[in-house]
């Protein structure tokens, strides 16, 4: 019977934070924008550096790789009862434009490390350990927030939407996935989909993107549950003309009303009852940006969250009215007015955080149960297997900027969690 006693796995728990440490920096350099920022896009040139040198590390660790239609990753550990659902982990690799170099790595590199952990430990899994590599978590190319896993969990929809999306560049989905190798093939979506069953638990570690854990100096977060997510795309139109001949009774100035929808959504979440309902206008964009034109277009994309999904959808239903409100009343056209995504939040699964809980006891580390407010590919993880994920402390809460740091130390405590965790869901 294989060895699968704790007692000596929790003491013989090494991570090799050496190695470790260099993989963050060495993968940090797949960047589109100099250091210390990283800029690492969907299907970019960077982006197949950073697979390959993933596949690599997966490979020395002694996993077997497999990549699906659109370029998730999966390396796998067989067990000794192969034929049981396996226990995934994993996380995310791209990174938005001039962002930092932990935010998903910690979860890709610590989950490949933790496997290394339990191998150098003689740990012998029962249900394989599976780690994946989600194909593009970041909304940033294509407008699609968690794409990889959103489609593993299901989503026809998506699958569907894809035949028509195009980037920034006017590129089309398939186009961009086939300049990285992924398939061509509209049919191909739905054999991205998970079967039913196909892991037994998944497993995210990640930095907290939060400062609640370096300020109450405690080592380990353990998620409870995931923020709801949604995402808007806004357009007005207007007349534009020259900003000196045309008197102001005479405007419909579309930058004035992509403004004016910008300071309603602040006051929506302000006013929504909860500290934590958020709204955010991350992306606000004039045509044709002339300082001495009128603005004839423009172009917001809204982000807003609540971890309770019914208030988050009362500032998408108010926002919707203002955007018609603030159209009609400034004589311009409310051309687009999407939803683009509109998540319910996830709940972590109560074994999980037994497990992640007794971990962290074993490894003698303080931990706090925690919402997540940044979203993950757990969110989606969440719909076809049980989940849990497990945090780490990150500088000043710092992330999605170049300043964002976790220490060796911490990712070390994490890695530990997530191998242990591992380990115990393993062998049930
Ligand atoms: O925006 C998010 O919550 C995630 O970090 N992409
Ligand atoms: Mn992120
Ligand atoms: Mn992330
Ligand atoms: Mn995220």
């Amino acid at each position: 019977e294989p060895h699968s006693s704790f007692q000596n796995t929790v003491s013989s728990l090494s991570v090799d934070t050496q190695s470790l440490q260099k993989q963050i920096d060495e993968l940090s350099t797949f960047s589109d924008t100099p250091a210390p920022s990283v800029t690492r896009i969907l299907y970019s040139d960077k982006d197949v550096l950073a697979r390959r040198f993933i596949k690599n590390l997966m490979g020395l660790s002694g996993l077997s790789v497999r990549e699906d239609a659109i370029g998730n990753i999966f390396g796998r550990w067989e067990g000794y009862n192969p034929d049981l659902s396996a226990v995934g982990t994993g996380s995310h690799i791209d990174a938005i434009p001039y962002s930092g170099k932990y935010d998903g790595v910690v979860g890709v590199l610590g989950a490949i490390e933790a496997i290394n952990v339990l191998k150098r430990s003689g740990f012998k899994p029962k249900r394989s350990l599976e780690v994946i590599l989600f194909t593009s978590e970041e909304p940033t190319r294509f407008g699609i927030s968690c794409l990889g896993s959103r489609l593993m969990a299901g989503s026809k929809a998506l699958a569907n939407a894809l035949k028509t999306t195009v980037d920034g560049q006017n590129i089309s989905f398939f186009d961009a996935a086939q300049s990285a190798g992924y398939t061509k093939d509209e049919g191909d979506l739905s054999s991205v989909f998970l079967e039913k069953g196909s892991y037994s638990a998944f497993v995210e570690l990640h930095i907290e993107q939060g400062p609640i854990l370096e300020d109450e100096g405690i080592s380990i977060g353990i998620v409870t549950a995931i923020a709801a997510p949604a995402s808007i795309k806004v357009d007005f139109q207007g007349n534009g003309g020259h900003a000196g001949a045309v008197l102001m009774p005479n405007r419909n100035d579309v930058g004035l009303a992509a403004a004016e929808l910008a300071l309603a959504v602040e006051r929506y979440v302000l006013e929504s009852g909860s500290i934590d309902t958020v709204g955010t206008v991350g992306i606000l964009e004039l045509h044709p940006g002339a300082i001495n034109s009128i603005p004839s277009k423009s172009h917001l994309e809204i982000d807003t969250r609540d971890i309770d999904e019914e208030r988050r959808n009362i500032v998408i239903e108010k926002i919707h009215q203002s955007a018609i409100t603030i159209a009609s009343k400034r004589g311009a056209n409310l051309s687009e007015f999407k939803i683009v995504n509109q998540d319910p939040p996830a709940l972590s699964d109560k074994s999980i955080l037994e497990a992640m809980e007794a971990s962290s006891k074993e490894l003698n580390l303080t931990h706090k149960f925690m919402i997540s407010r940044a979203y993950h590919d757990s969110l989606f993880m969440a719909r076809v297997s049980p989940m849990g994920m497990i945090f780490i402390p990150c500088y000043k809460g710092y992330s999605h900027k170049p300043e964002e740091y976790a220490s060796s130390q911490d990712i070390s405590n994490g890695v530990k969690v997530l191998a242990l965790t591992l380990a115990k869901l393993s062998l049930q």
